[in-house]
């Protein structure tokens, strides 16, 4: 029987939520990274733990059959492989930032310019589409400190929650990508690896869902059932059951996250009451 190799981050920002993310679609690994490979125990699954860097690599050359790192360095490597899932965490952009003092009045403000970045291909092919004739100044980290060492007018870098940029004394000016963390896959999948990978995503979909939704239970009296149903649209129809008092029912459905406080205003205004609102472990439609 064939194993699915999944190439996850040794060590860093993406590691505890990649290894996570497993364990909540019910995979047992082994605990520690320690070692450059696992095994799952109650899964076909074998874990490989590398450098986010080398993931794009080794899932072309079928070292790894599926990975997971982030969209910026899936774009940067531009190896031959396929984007399956964007997984909704470490969800960050790649900026480009100026000295805070410079005024900046569009694009144009680097031509002529020096960009410091370790995204050399993405920053490239953002330029040539905007036609800015910059020259690009490739550093493996620590780029924020470039402007004030004299290396470059400006950088291009992830940023997350943007203090690094403003200890630095840069200001953000661009957008160029945004990213979170995704699922690739070889192109070159067995048929029956390809059936791992079907059973693996239809797990993880099942837990974004539940993460995406809250389970709500609450009273109503009889006759605001119909416009409380119609404010709760649920998986199918909410479930009506009647309660022990006369006149009254309980009313259960499923309400998504994006939705969640405009929804309860409009089922309170309709007479709901007693309104439970509990978490889904998984929820598969
Ligand atoms: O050793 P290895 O090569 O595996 O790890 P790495 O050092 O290359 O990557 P790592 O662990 O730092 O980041 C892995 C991935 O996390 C990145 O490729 C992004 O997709 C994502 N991510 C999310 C981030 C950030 N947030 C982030 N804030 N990657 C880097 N940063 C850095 C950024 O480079 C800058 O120095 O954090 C700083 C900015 O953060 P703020 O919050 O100050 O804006
Ligand atoms: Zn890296």
């Amino acid at each position: 029987m064939s194993t699915l190799k999944i190439a996850i981050q040794k060590k860093g920002r993406l590691s505890e939520k990649s290894l996570a993310l497993l364990k909540s679609c019910g995979i047992n690994i082994p605990n520690g990274t320690a070692s450059l490979t696992a095994k799952a125990k109650n899964f076909p699954l074998e874990i490989l733990y590398l450098r986010d860097d080398d993931i794009p690599q080794y899932v072309e050359q079928q070292v790894a059959d599926i990975g997971i790192l982030g969209l910026n360095e899936v774009l940067e490597k531009q190896k031959d492989v396929r984007q399956i899932e964007a997984l909704g965490f470490s969800n960050c952009r790649l900026s480009l930032a100026i000295p805070k003092a410079q005024n900046y009045d569009g694009l144009s403000y680097f031509n002529n310019k020096r960009i410091a970045t370790s995204y050399p291909e993405i920053l490239g092919s953002f330029l040539k589409e905007q036609n800015i004739l910059a020259s690009i100044e490739e550093i493996g980290g620590s780029v924020e400190i470039a402007p004030s060492i004299g290396l470059a007018d400006g950088i291009c870098d992830i940023v997350s929650s943007g203090s690094t940029l403003l200890t630095n004394g840069l200001k953000e000016v661009q957008v160029i990508l945004k990213s979170e963390a995704v699922l690739i896959a070889s192109n070159q999948l067995s048929e029956s690896k390809q059936q791992l990978l079907d059973r693996l995503l239809f797990r993880m979909r099942a837990v974004k869902n539940a993460e995406q939704n809250k389970y709500i239970l609450l009273n109503a009296p009889n006759t605001a059932i119909a416009a409380i149903s119609d404010i709760l649209p649920g998986m199918k129809s909410p479930t009506v059951m009647p309660l022990a008092q006369e006149g009254w029912s309980s009313v259960h459905s499923v309400v998504n996250e994006n939705d969640f406080w405009q929804v309860i205003d409009k089922l309170k205004t309709a007479g709901a009451q007693g309104i439970l609102v509990v978490p889904i472990q998984k929820m598969i439609a």
